[in-house]
């Protein structure tokens, strides 16, 4: 009889979480997903792939839980037994890391040991082999110390957010080498979609846009507009996560496409997707400033190519435009017969 491939995952309700949670629903896993109580459903990314577990052959199931709550984690993790773990959970916005750091470094940080903890536990005390994925940051390389960034470039974090990833890189690193546990490090650039958080900056255009287009909007408040970008499509990067895995020995990689890109361009590419030019819209507001900012990241995934046969298959342009298609679809603005929609002069207030 051939072993049910169970994978857990931390972060199942966010972009990343949804996508992987399709690709290993595909590829036969059954998936269990660690959600957080909250007062309103949070679910919007994975309800297109819940199945109501009481019906046969259910392979989705979702578990109440916290990365700061250690004895529920051990608890889920005896009940699921699973073969792969996927930390993904985190509060994972950088400015807001600034305002909230010790709620960020424990969920980020102590909440990767947690989850360490109890895989150290289980694995110990039952002998079956778990494989566990960190999902670490192109944040962690921080300040430039030297480009393109690789998998032995040094770390100089410049965010809570970022020194708790890079706590739990090494956390990761030193329990891999500790208790020979199958850890690996995805150490992965910024990854977009249209399931993106409406607050990281790519899906904060594209949405406002479409916002523009359909007289929903008239500005588009923004930060820094100079830092420089590595971006990639995160359903591409899910697989990555995957592979790393599937490997006979844990290692860490970058994950990048090995180009990289300014916010300006970005609202250069999106805003001439509608004939618009961004210009006339855009405005600056300090609120979005970081008070150390980490200004340029371009990533060298040649150990990935190499060693995973990973590549990214989603150029930069086909990025925006795919994202901004998204959101003026949100909108009720399809495209017909490739011409674009007509900017609604009939502006409403300004939310
Ligand atoms: P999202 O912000 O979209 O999702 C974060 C997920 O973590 C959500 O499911 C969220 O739950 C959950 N979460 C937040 N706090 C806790 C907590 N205390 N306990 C348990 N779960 C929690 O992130 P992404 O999908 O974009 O990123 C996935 C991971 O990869 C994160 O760890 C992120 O830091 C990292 N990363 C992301 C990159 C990117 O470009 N996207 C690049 C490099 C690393 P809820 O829905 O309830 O808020
Ligand atoms: P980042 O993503 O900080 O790289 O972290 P984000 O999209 O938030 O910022 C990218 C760059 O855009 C600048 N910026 C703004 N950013 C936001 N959010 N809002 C604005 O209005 C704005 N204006 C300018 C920022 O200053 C920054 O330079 C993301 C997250 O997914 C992390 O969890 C992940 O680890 C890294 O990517 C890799």
């Amino acid at each position: 009889m051939t072993q049910v491939k169970r994978a857990l995952l931390t972060g199942i309700t966010g972009q990343d979480g949804s996508y992987l949670s399709e690709f290993l629903l595909e590829r036969g896993y059954e998936v269990h997903g660690i959600i957080r109580r909250t007062s309103t459903f949070n679910t919007d990314r994975i309800d297109h792939i819940y199945e109501d577990p009481h019906v046969e052959g259910a392979r989705l199931f979702l578990h109440y839980g916290d990365l700061n709550d250690g004895t529920t984690l051990r608890r889920i993790l005896e009940a699921v037994q699973p073969t792969e773990i996927y930390n993904l959970g985190a509060q994972s916005h950088v400015r807001v890391s600034f305002d909230a750091p010790e709620y960020t470094v424990d969920t980020v940080g102590t909440g990767t040991l947690r989850l360490l903890e109890a895989v150290r536990d289980y694995q110990q005390r039952t002998g079956i082999q778990v494989r566990f994925y960190q999902a670490g940051s192109s944040e962690m390389f921080g300040l430039v110390q030297a480009v393109p960034q690789t998998e032995t470039t040094p770390f100089y974090p410049r965010s809570p957010y970022a020194c708790a990833k890079v706590f739990a890189h090494w956390i990761t690193v030193n329990y891999r080498e500790s208790y020979d546990l199958f850890a690996c490090n995805g150490i992965l650039f910024n990854h977009e979609s249209p399931r993106r958080g409406e607050t990281f900056v790519t899906r904060k255009i594209t949405r406002a846009l479409a916002r523009i287009v359909a007289g929903q909007q008239k500005k588009l408040y923004l930060g820094n507009l100079d830092a420089k970008r590595d971006w990639g499509y995160a359903k591409d990067y899910v697989q990555a996560m995957w592979l790393m895995l599937q490997q006979e020995k844990p290692d860490d990689y970058v994950i990048a496409t090995g180009e990289t890109h300014s916010i300006r361009e970005f609202l250069d590419v999106a805003f001439r997707y509608v004939n618009l030019d961004w210009q006339d819209y855009v405005e600056f507001d300090e609120r979005y400033l970081r008070p150390t900012e980490v200004e340029l990241l371009i990533g060298d995934p040649a150990k990935a190519k190499q060693a995973l046969g990973w590549e990214p298959s989603v150029t930069f342009e086909q990025l925006v435009n795919l994202m901004v298609e998204a959101d003026l679809k949100a909108q009720g603005l399809v495209p017909l017969n490739g011409s674009v929609p007509q900017i609604n002069q009939e502006f409403a207030t300004v939310r």
